[in-house]
This record gives C-alpha cells, structure tokens and sequence, in this order.
C-alpha cells in the first residue's frame, strides 16, 4: 500500500481497510478508540510535573508492584475507550488482576478482545524517561452471543490480529501493524492528530546495539553471558564495535532498536525464572511487530509467537531483535 507522507493516522487505517473488500471497520475503529485515548493519556504525561499525578497511589498493583497514580489514569482512559464503542467485548490489563469484560453497545457483541499494558516503565516518569503503551488485539474466539471468555486471552502471540506501542518521548508516537509491515506516526500536538512520520519500517539487518540490564550479570544463563562476552569482543562492523544501550523502560529500548538495529535481552534469573516481561501484553505485541519489520523473538528456545498461554500475566524470557544478531544469539545458547 502506498505510503504517502503527511497522511494522519485516521486515512491511514481507511485506506488499508479498503484493502480488504470484507472488512467491516470495525478494527479501524478500534484503532481509533486507542488513538483518541492516547491523546488524553499523552496530555496527562506532559503535564505530570504540574499537575497531581505523579508519585505512588500508595497501594500495590495485582504483580505487587507500587501503583503509580499515572497507571492507573492511563489504565481508566483506555478502559473507558475501548468499552465505549462496541467492537471489544473485553479487556486485560497489567492493572487489572481478571479481564473485563465489556456489555454489548446497541446488543451488537464486541469481535475483539485488547490486552494492554497501559503505561510500561512508569517508574520512570518521575524522572522524565521516556515511557509507554503497549497493545495487542485478537479476534475473539468465543460464542459471538455471549460475554468474553478466559480462552480469548489466551491465544498464542501468532493470532493477534494488530499489535502496537505509543511511545511518550520526545515526541509522541503510535507504532502499530494489522500484519501488512509496520507504520510509525507522530503527534502533532498543535492539531491533536497523529501523521505518517516512518512508512514500513524495517529493523536493520544487523546493529551494534545490545540491551539487557547487566547488574543481573552474575544472574544469566551461560549462553546469555557467551553472548554478551561476544558483543563485547568482536565488531561487527570494521573497527566498530557494539555499544551496550539500556533505558530501562521497554517500549524506548525496544523503539530505538527497532529503528537502529540491536537486540533486547531480558533472560530468566534466580528471582525470575521465567524473565520478568509479560508474554501477553509485553512480549508478544512487540514480537509481532519485531517479526513484522523483519527481526526475531524468542523465549531462548520457542519463537515467542507460537507460546501457548496458560494465565493473563505469565511471564517469558524475551529475545527481541535484528535477524543476525538474533541467530548468533541463539547459537550461543545452543551451544551452552
Ligand atoms: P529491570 C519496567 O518495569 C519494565 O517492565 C520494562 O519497561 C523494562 O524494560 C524492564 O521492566 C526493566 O527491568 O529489571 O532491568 O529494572
């Protein structure tokens, strides 16, 4: 499909439904349901140091971890959004302990299901770091006539129907793919509108860039620590050699590499047997969006893809990045 500069995010998603002669608009609308509530969130992030929401709800979120009052705004606006049109007839949340099931509007049953992770890194935004949402969408599996059901969720990452992020950096972006490539679009905060800004985007074949947080060194799988020891000695280009970029907030490590090349690590460790991102609404939206620029992700021995869940906020080792790096990665723990 033609990628023409300028388009906002609205004409974008029209003109690639009208590929599809079926399709009923209803994941167009979707989309648009998420846009609009990324716009309210976005305002809020920029205006945290000034007005009362930065800092802790003081109560602990369903993983145990501090709430901040920020994750639970940006869990509301995306939860009213996405109840309030009729295409989902449910949602799960890193916020939220059970998925939500949303009532038919006008009786017409919702054919999708969202899992999201409203606001990743949030212990970042007292510190002005870029953070972000991360999305992914399937297409429900149970009775149409009926609410959401357990078994919705709990498809593997390669039945997602469209998977994204926003990115609240520098500037605002929404990353997304329906499984025709990857398109980055841009806020344009004066007009309230997002635009085309990076037209199928690809991952660069190799990159000098790895990400994993090294203070777990001692914590790594052999073949982790082989592969760091590589990055470390060898250059992948002449005389240059791998640099070691780690924000600490996933959906900016993931989006530079995306555009830079490199690959982001989080392996298991003693505490974290199995890693510490979600498989469903961490790891594979952005292992969909990963395959869909042309890079890899595993869990170190499975394509994340083909994971089949067992609960809402499992966990999964998580290998994300360009196809050479990748398969020397894995290389690496095979022969561990
Ligand atoms: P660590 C943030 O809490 C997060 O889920 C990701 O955004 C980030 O990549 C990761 O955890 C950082 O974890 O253990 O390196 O601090």
């Amino acid at each position: 499909m033609e990628c023409v500069a300028g388009t906002t995010l609205g004409e974008f998603i029209i003109r690639q439904q009208s590929a599809f002669p079926d399709a009923t608009g209803e994941l167009s609308t979707l989309l648009s349901s998420l846009q609009r509530a990324a716009r309210v969130v976005n305002r809020e992030i920029n205006r945290a140091g000034i007005s009362d929401v930065l800092g802790s709800m003081e109560q602990l979120n369903v993983q145990g971890e501090e709430q901040q009052k920020l994750d639970w705004f940006a869990n509301e606006r995306f939860k009213e959004a996405l109840a309030a049109r009729g295409e989902v007839c449910g949602l799960a949340s890193e916020e939220e302990e059970g998925f939500v099931s949303f009532s038919p509007v006008n009786t017409r049953p919702g054919k999708y299901v969202v899992l999201i992770d409203p606001l990743d890194g949030s212990s970042n935004i007292d510190v002005n770091i870029s953070i972000g949402t991360i999305f992914s969408i399937y297409r429900r599996v149970s009775p149409l006539d009926g609410p959401a059901q357990l078994e919705d969720f709990l498809q593997p990452g390669c039945k997602q129907v469209a998977a994204g992020y926003i990115i609240y950096g520098s500037s605002t972006m929404l990353v997304y793919s329906t499984g025709q490539g990857v398109n980055g679009f841009t806020l344009d905060p004066s007009l309230g509108s997002f635009f085309l800004s990076h037209p199928n985007m690809r991952i660069p074949e190799r990159g000098r860039i790895y990400s994993i947080n090294e203070g777990n060194y001692q914590d790594f799988p052999t073949g982790v620590k082989r592969f760091i020891k590589h990055c470390q000695e060898d250059s992948p280009e002449q005389g240059r050699p791998y640099s070691s970029r780690y924000i600490g907030s996933l959906v900016a490590d993931f989006h530079r590499n995306l555009i830079k090349g490199g690959i982001y690590l989080y392996p298991p460790g003693t505490n974290l047997p199995d890693g510490k991102l979600r498989l469903l609404y961490e790891a594979n939206p952005l292992a969909f969006l990963m395959e869909q620029a042309g890079g890899l992700a595993t869990d170190g021995s499975t394509p994340l893809l083909q994971l089949q869940p067992r609960t809402l906020h499992q966990r999964t080792p998580c290998y994300l990045g360009s196809r050479y790096l990748m398969l020397q990665l894995m290389k690496t723990l095979v022969e561990a």
